[in-house]
């Protein structure tokens, strides 16, 4: 059943749409969620995998944690790998704080689960859906379901439809400004369920270009190479992407690489985004939908969730006491942290990547930061906040 009026309409059932519905839940709020895509193409997105403590603190406040907590593997540290070396950036002993690695699948399905438990209305594949009256007090979004036309009429729009999504395309051009870069180059991706190569994350420079070694778990990788953007997954087979794999790793790494057949394949073009402001009215964005970074710096998927963090705590003052002065903030406060995200997550690219016009200067030049950056505690301080998360504003 589709219900005609709730309080607030979400747009997307990714990790904010879902993880927004969660935390207006728990405070008494009556959201629906309305959903381009069935759950299990959803489930079926490979992203991200890393989160920051605050991440990991807002999943237990919408009392979601529990199995990120059991089965997340807490890191107090990355390595990074340049000039034939590997350095290790110590998070617990320069700034006392640790990341959780725990795949946006599991962060995905705990919400999902979470969500069908307490009996909130999500409305998987709908189609066609448009936002309208947002600039006044009577919003509402249509769409379409098995064919039939609904209408849902609320008191507050979540745009937190992703970058693709219909909510930034439906403010008028000339109320949003875009802010874009973007990169000569892609990431190409794959799963395999293998050990990972070390315990810590690896991010390495080689003047063949950037590789990562991440992971899911104890037994499941997560690699991905630097790669062209005319580049076609069907170029790379298994073999082909592990020999480039190793050709950009330290000896040691390369030599305790356990490969195996990939379980998901693909690729991603790397940009940086932002749209000012993150209100219209009514309408409110998160998440991907105002902002994206590129995936060097784990960036995405917290700014989504800091993003929801304010919003939901916004509408919860709201909903208590009349007042929009938090939600008039909204903006402001979501853009002065995405900002700090972007300039990080851009540094970590710029420093990590091979760029097609640096050449042979431009590597020497990484090297050189690189060098300083293992080599001063105040530079490896500065990568461990941002990696690890800057805090959220009162
Ligand atoms: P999502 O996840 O894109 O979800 C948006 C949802 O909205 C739906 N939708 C619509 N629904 C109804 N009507 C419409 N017209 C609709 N249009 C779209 C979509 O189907 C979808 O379900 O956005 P959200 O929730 O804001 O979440 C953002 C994160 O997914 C994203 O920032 C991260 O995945 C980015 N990211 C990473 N972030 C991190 O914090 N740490 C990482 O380690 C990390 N690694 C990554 C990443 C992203 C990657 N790719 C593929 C871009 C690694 C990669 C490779
Ligand atoms: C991942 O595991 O998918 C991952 C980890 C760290 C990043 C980006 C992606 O910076």
């Amino acid at each position: 059943m589709i219900p005609s009026r709730t309080q607030v309409a979400i747009v997307g059932a990714g990790p904010s749409g879902l993880l927004l519905g969660q935390l207006l839940h728990r405070a008494g709020i009556d959201a629906v969620i309305l959903e381009r895509q069935s759950p299990e193409y959803v489930l079926g997105r490979i992203r991200a995998g890393v989160l920051e403590q605050g991440t990991v603190e807002l999943l237990d406040e919408a009392g979601v944690g529990a199995r990120c907590h059991a089965e997340g593997l807490p890191h107090e540290g990355i390595e990074l790998a340049f000039d034939g070396q590997r350095h290790r950036i110590d998070f617990g002993a320069l700034i006392g704080r640790h990341v959780t690695v725990y795949g946006q699948t599991e962060v995905t399905r705990d919400l999902m689960a979470a969500r069908a438990a307490c009996g909130a209305t999500t409305v998987y594949e709908a189609t066609d859906v448009s936002l309208h009256g947002f600039d006044g007090e009577r919003p509402v979004a249509r769409l379409r379901k098995d064919g039939v036309a609904h209408e849902l009429a609320c008191d507050w729009i979540a745009g937190c439809d992703g970058y693709h999504g219909v909510s930034r395309a439906s403010v008028p051009a000339g109320a949003v400004k875009a802010f874009e870069r973007i990169y000569p180059f892609g990431w190409l991706g794959v799963l395999c369920d293998t050990p990972p190569v070390s315990d810590e994350l690896i991010y390495a420079n080689h003047p063949r270009g950037f590789a990562l070694c991440s992971m899911r778990s104890r037994t499941r990788s997560r690699y991905y190479v630097q790669c062209g953007l005319d580049e076609r997954v069907e170029d790379w087979p298994d073999g082909r992407f592990f020999d480039e794999l190793r050709a950009r790793l330290d000896a040691r790494a390369a030599g305790a690489l356990v490969t195996g057949p990939s379980i998901e394949k693909s690729i991603a073009p790397l940009r940086s985004f932002v749209a000012e402001p993150m209100r219209f009215g009514r309408l409110c964005l998160a998440g991907d939908a105002a902002h994206i970074v590129p995936p060097t710096g784990a960036k995405g998927l917290n700014l989504a969730a800091s993003d929801v963090r304010y919003l939901a705590r916004a509408l919860v003052e709201h909903y208590r006491s009349g007042t929009t002065d938090d939600l008039d903030r909204y903006s402001e406060r979501c853009l002065r942290r995405v900002w700090k995200a972007v300039r990080f997550s851009w540094w970590f690219t710029t420093l990590m990547h091979r760029f097609p016009d640096t050449g042979d200067f431009g590597q020497r030049i990484q090297e050189a930061e690189l060098g300083y950056l293992v080599g001063s505690r105040a530079a490896a301080t500065s990568l461990a906040e941002n990696y690890v998360g800057l805090p959220f504003e009162a």
